[in-house]
């Protein structure tokens, strides 16, 4: 396709499919026409995607996740089509910047944070291997809150994404499935058959997912609620309007809007609700799809694989058995081992306070019968394992992590360190009852959109050195390993950093009114405001470091800029109060004359996917700082290893491992280790032993609890400093000292730029490994046992 061409199919759709005039076009115009013409090229590889997986009788994979935290889909489309030099002249004739036409489209925030971006990075795998997949999921009206601060607390206001036009979904009215809560199980003709009490329509709508040099194309599936009935007719025509949609309003909550918690689920009715009607909706889906293709049930292990991200979708085991048994007639002991053989489950937490448990009550009301088959299969597990306490029916709660461990043949942590965490603590028992069945199977991030799609000034050097086979397979990264010896390459390297800081420089002061300097270290913490992910660690050292440059203001100091970003939790107060702490912080650092120039803090609000790739290829340092054994994983810290920012950091989820492949040396490791912490913790005055060992971490302390960063405003933040110099469970104080010396080096090594430079290619060079491609071959090998449906030449 060539830029006229393309401009030739803008300006068509521009006018046919928008009924725009281009004198009269606004800029979502454009963009909806771009999206358009881009959309026709992916038509075609998606319907031959679909009849070579029929064609050739493929075992499918169905991605089943609550979150698709997806972003922007436009320029991660044009990128993988190979497309954006095209479109860059396309919008050059047009006279108008292709940047400005792909910042109008929203950013879709269908997820909290790291479970769902993992999914939105699977899927875009799945589809560069040429994996028959499908995600499936909710089509949430809105998708996670918008963030912004007011005298620097944080303050949520809806999103609202569906407001312009989707550019990229297709809807099915065709296929929709009715989904029943509530009602009874009666007996008939000896079987036992569930009569919904309730029911509502889940309605597909089918985006395409193209993969990598356009060769295979998935669809991401999503499901919208509607209700089975429109409007109470009656109570319209006796005038009772509010009533008589009543029933509309009702139905459409259940897909309206995505639960912003991540961590502390609060058993609500509607969020079970939530979880039954996609996964239904999913497996209901997937089966009509089978029985289409094959007439013998025994068959769907072979050729139908189900992974749960995390126990959101858990209920898929009770009804997929309900499917088989109840619906289907196979015998329950052939339903359950059936139903086992599709389904694997991800873990993505060991806090026990995010696992998932539901009332018996609330299951027995919602989902009778999904109950009595809870307790069918734990009965089964019993006699064939006997031991009370690996049940998932305990204390009149159903544990989903028990039954999801329970009915799927596989069940992966997501980091090495955290799979070895499920087996120590949270799944000991039923680990050593299947010894077999934990696997590790480390996260990963596609290199498509993390790598050429936001850092195009690292991605063409790296293609200039080593050529560019090295985005669809990422280890060949390490080809620059050959090139850290050519000043040229680091000076290259360099200059693509700089430029990369300079842009986020200068949108920072466009859209924050605050001057950076691009020669300071950009030191980032991106991620959710939680307290085991530690930004008050990072604050307080901040303070400290304001402290001593206070005393000392002509000592030879590395400028740095500590950048944050991050959503709390709605009802998560502490972690709002962790914002409010950092937003004050700012405030009276940014303003002192004598240090500003060495140490500022800034606070951009509203992180999403698209000021992640803005600020990650912008980044000198990787802050990854969680307490050990808390963070499962970490998505993020990939990202920034892979764009040359060299991480500090905890002996925590995937850090062990990009320690381990970028050396120890290019690694600024602190901390204690997860025994470590279980054995501080031990001792009851951890913290006050820290405090009293540490002047510098007293004083920050001080600082927080006085009035200093809270002006006439004393206690404003003295519950954090309570927090931290009572009981401290996240160890911040046992780990400050540490954590200072650590920053000390950074500082260090940040000053020597000639050494930096390498360590931060260096970085690049040997972090191949954490792509998702890599994430997805492991779980094709060891879990879903299948593979392409394309050989490497297209075939
Ligand atoms: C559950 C029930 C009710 C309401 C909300 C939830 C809920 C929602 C989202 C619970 C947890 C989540 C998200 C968890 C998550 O993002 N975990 C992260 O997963 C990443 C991908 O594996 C890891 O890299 C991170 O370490 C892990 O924190």
């Amino acid at each position: 396709m060539t830029s006229s061409d393309l401009r030739d199919s803008i300006l068509h759709h521009l006018k046919y499919s928008l009924g725009k005039d281009a004198a009269h076009a606004v800029t979502q115009d454009w963009r909806m026409a771009l999206s358009l013409a881009v959309r026709d090229r992916i038509t075609d590889p998606w319907f031959d995607a679909t009849r070579t997986a029929y064609a050739g009788q493929n075992k499918r994979v169905y991605y089943l996740s609550m979150e698709f935290l997806i972003g922007r889909l436009l320029q991660d489309a044009i990128v993988n089509l190979g497309l954006l030099e095209t479109a860059h002249e396309a919008f050059t004739d047009l006279g108008l910047p292709l940047d400005t036409v792909l910042s109008n489209e929203p950013d879709a925030a269908l997820g909290n944070g790291g479970l769902g971006r993992l999914a939105a990075c699977f899927i875009e795998s799945l589809s560069s291997l040429a994996v028959p997949a499908m995600g499936y999921g909710i089509r949430y009206e809105h998708g996670l809150f918008k963030q912004s601060f007011v005298q620097g607390r944080q303050i949520e206001a809806p999103e609202d994404w569906l407001q312009q036009t989707h550019a990229w979904e297709f809807e099915r009215p065709e296929s929709t499935y009715h989904i029943g809560f509530g009602g009874r199980v009666v007996q008939k003709d000896g079987r036992s058959v569930w009569e919904p009490e309730d029911g509502l329509i889940a309605q597909a709508y089918d985006t395409p997912v193209i993969g990598w040099k356009g060769r295979w194309a998935n669809t991401l599936r999503l499901w919208s609620a509607k209700p089975t009935q429109i409007f109470d007719l009656d109570r319209f025509n006796s005038g009772d309007y509010i009533a008589a949609s009543a029933p509309e309003t009702l139905a459409r909550t259940i897909s309206r809007v995505l639960y912003p918690d991540d961590t502390t689920p609060q058993g609500k009715e509607l969020r079970l609700k939530q979880e039954f009607f996609f996964t239904a909706a999913s497996l209901r889906d997937a089966l009509r799809r089978f029985e289409s293709e094959y007439d013998d049930l025994h068959l769907l292990p072979q050729k139908v694989a189900f992974q749960l991200n995390d126990t959101h979708p858990a209920i898929a085991g009770p009804e997929l058995v309900r499917l088989l048994h109840d619906e289907r007639g196979l015998p329950m002991d052939e339903a359950i081992a059936t139903a086992r053989g599709c389904l694997a489950y991800t873990n993505h937490t060991l806090l026990p306070e995010a696992l998932e448990r539901w009332p018996v009550e609330l299951m027995g009301r919602l989902l009778p019968r999904h109950l009595q088959i809870i307790e069918r299969i734990d009965a089964a597990h019993a006699a064939e394992k006997p031991d009370r306490r690996a049940n998932a029916l305990e204390d009149g709660e159903v544990k989903m992590g028990e039954l999801a461990f329970i009915m799927g043949h596989k069940v992966n942590g997501v980091s090495a360190l955290h799979t070895d965490l499920m087996k120590q603590t949270v799944f000991k028992e039923l680990h050593r009852l299947h010894p077999d069945r934990i696997i590790n199977q480390t996260n990963g991030v596609t290199p498509r959109r993390w790598v050429l799609g936001a850092n195009p000034r690292l991605s063409t050097l790296i293609t200039d050195a080593i050529g560019d086979g090295w985005v669809g397979d990422l280890e060949q990264l390490s080809g620059l390993e050959t090139h850290l010896d050519d000043a040229g390459f680091l000076d290259r390297f360099a200059a693509a950093k700089r430029g990369n800081k300079t842009d986020l420089v200068d949108w920072v002061q466009r859209n924050q009114g605050i001057a950076l300097d691009p020669d300071a270290m950009f030191d980032v913490q991106i991620k959710r405001i939680h307290e085991y992910k530690r930004q008050h660690l990072n604050i307080l050292e901040a303070i400290a470091l304001w402290q001593e440059i206070r005393d000392n203001p002509n000592a030879d100091w590395t400028p740095r800029v500590k950048i944050f970003g991050g959503k709390a939790a709605p009802g998560y107060v502490f972690a709002k109060e962790i914002i409010h702490l950092i937003n004050d912080v700012a405030a009276v650092l940014n303003a002192d004359p004598v240090t500003s120039k060495y140490l500022k803090v800034v606070f951009l609000p509203n992180y999403n996917v698209t000021l992640a790739e803005r600020l990650i290829p912008a980044s000198d340092l990787s802050e990854q700082i969680s307490t050990a054994g808390k963070e499962a994983s970490g998505t993020g810290n990939m990202k920034f290893a892979l764009n040359g920012a060299p991480t500090i950091g905890t002996l925590d989820g995937a850090n062990v491992e990009i320690r381990e492949h970028v050396g120890t040396d290019n690694f600024f490791l602190f901390g204690m280790t997860a025994p470590e912490v279980d054995a501080r913790r031990e001792l009851g005055d951890h913290a006050a032993q820290a405090i009293a060992a540490d002047p510098r971490l007293a004083r920050a302390l001080d600082a927080v609890r006085d009035d200093t960063f809270a002006p006439g405003d004393p206690g404003r933040h003295a519950g954090i400093a309570e927090n931290l110099s009572g009981h401290d469970y996240f160890v911040v104080c046992s780990d400050f000292t540490d954590y200072w010396r650590a920053q000390r080096e950074v500082d260090a090594a940040y000053a020597d730029q000639g050494g930096w430079m390498r360590m931060a290619a260096l970085n690049t060079a040997r972090s191949g490994w954490f792509s998702s491609d890599r994430s997805m071959r492991g779980y094709l090998a060891d879990i879903w046992r299948t593979g392409p449906a394309l050989g490497a030449d297209g075939e």
